[in-house]
């Protein structure tokens, strides 16, 4: 009820933190594009595989003087897996610890990303993705979140020869997605979700440019080739972005949704990065890039350490265009917040913070990989953490935000969107 709300808003009120002046506002008016990454785990940056770079593209923007690149970036996602991410991505809550939040918790009340820009200004929202609609029972939570379109697989070209694991191949999905951002009102917010670099990796003949990598674990050394394809994938994207105009006035947002390889693949992993995946290790490897793209000098960019995960996006990137968060309820923190906010939950309880890494009850120092000597601080994170996830899950599970109004918010109207294919 509303003492429920009042607890919430209490809890994310006192940890909220101040936007940094240096970025607030910075790509006010811009378009937005967020593109969900699959399986791009945080090792493959600068990664080499026999010398040979696998992700030339990814690796020359996290050098790019107009790119934000953060390398202490978690996923935080469960069982939704890539529909978790969106979640966290776009309402900075946590996902429930088990099922799917979007399976489940569709049509529960939210201020998502794309209402929330709606309310600002923003001209248009759509979400574009080479699959059915009913995957994760998008359609539903996505009409919850506010987006006036979704570009499923009926709006795109799904020769058989242009489709291999979960949906149409990155290429001809970006490609043909171009003519619809085209024809978006500006400002639009859209969201692109990637498939092609999903698990088991398989990938034609035509489309490898590498060669798989030689653990032995199948699935493994194709995982390399799969995220080359993904990396030419995105060049073509930026590359259709300048030609058609787009990209000189657009914020182009690009995060890996979860792992691609699983604790069971240690050995293999183990071998190739040169170390022992220990549990401490394991969590360390639950990092995946977060890249902001804001062209024309308009920010400061590089490499940025600081510790975040996907539930810290939100309120970050609202600030880059100049909208505060205080009034809305969010579990995250600005990443570029000179206040400190470094504490990064997994959905089990496991946390991960600059200086200590807790996995199943047992804390580790980063700086050693081994067990640290002050579990009186780490049992404190950890109180932190749970209460944190707590306050989240009462949130979804009570659909708490039915009694949270905030000021110049207009809530969703679900039955005005209509995402089939006859009436566009
Ligand atoms: C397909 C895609 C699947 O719609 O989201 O990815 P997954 O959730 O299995 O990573
Ligand atoms: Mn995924």
């Amino acid at each position: 009820d509303s003492n429920d709300i009042t607890e919430v808003k209490n809890y994310t009120n006192s940890t909220y933190v101040k936007p940094n002046e240096k970025y607030f506002g910075a790509a006010k008016d811009m378009n937005v594009i967020y593109i969900s990454m699959e399986s791009v785990q945080g090792f493959l940056i600068d990664y080499k595989l026999r010398g040979e770079e696998v992700m030339p593209f990814l690796n020359s923007l996290t050098k790019d003087s107009n790119t934000l690149y953060f390398d202490n970036f978690f996923h935080q996602t469960a069982q939704g897996k890539t529909s978790d991410a969106e979640f966290l991505m776009e309402n900075s809550m946590y996902p429930l610890p088990q099922g799917s939040v979007f399976t489940t918790k569709a049509m529960n009340t939210y201020q998502g990303l794309p209402s929330i820009l709606k309310s600002n200004g923003f001209n248009y929202t759509a979400a574009l993705h080479g699959n059915s609609k009913t995957f994760w029972n998008r359609e539903e939570m996505y009409k919850s979140q506010g987006y006036d379109m979704f570009y499923d697989s009926s709006y795109y070209n799904m020769l058989s020869e242009n489709i291999i694991g979960y949906g149409l191949k990155d290429k001809p999905f970006l490609k043909e997605s171009i003519p619809y951002l085209k024809e978006m009102p500006q400002p639009f917010y859209t969201k692109f979700i990637t498939v092609t670099h999903h698990f088991p990796y398989p990938l034609e003949e035509k489309d490898r440019t590498l060669e798989p990598a030689t653990t032995g674990d199948k699935s493994v050394d194709q995982y390399f080739q799969t995220a080359r394809y993904f990396d030419e994938s995105l060049k073509q994207f930026f590359d259709d972005l300048k030609s058609s105009g787009l990209y000189d006035n657009t914020m182009v947002v690009m995060y890996g949704d979860h792992y691609g390889i699983s604790e069971n693949h240690k050995r293999a992993m183990g071998e190739l990065l040169g170390k022992e995946i220990t549990p401490f290790e394991q969590a360390q490897l639950q990092r995946v890039p977060l890249l902001i793209h804001i062209p024309g000098e308009k920010i400061e960019g590089g490499v940025n350490h600081t510790y975040g995960g996907q539930v810290d996006v939100r309120p970050t990137i609202l600030h880059l265009l100049g909208i505060d968060t205080k009034n809305y309820i969010e579990f995250g923190s600005d990443l570029l917040s000179t206040e400190d906010h470094q504490i990064v939950p997994f959905r089990n309880g496991d946390f991960v913070t600059p200086e200590f890494t807790e996995v199943s009850g047992k804390c580790y120092s980063n700086e050693t990989g081994e067990l640290t000597q002050d579990s009186k601080t780490c049992a404190q994170y950890s109180e932190a953490v749970k209460k944190e996830l707590e306050l989240s899950d009462k949130t979804v599970y009570g659909d708490l935000l039915r009694f949270h109004e905030v000021k110049g918010f207009k809530p969703v109207k679900r039955s005005t969107l209509d995402y089939s294919k006859a009436e566009h």
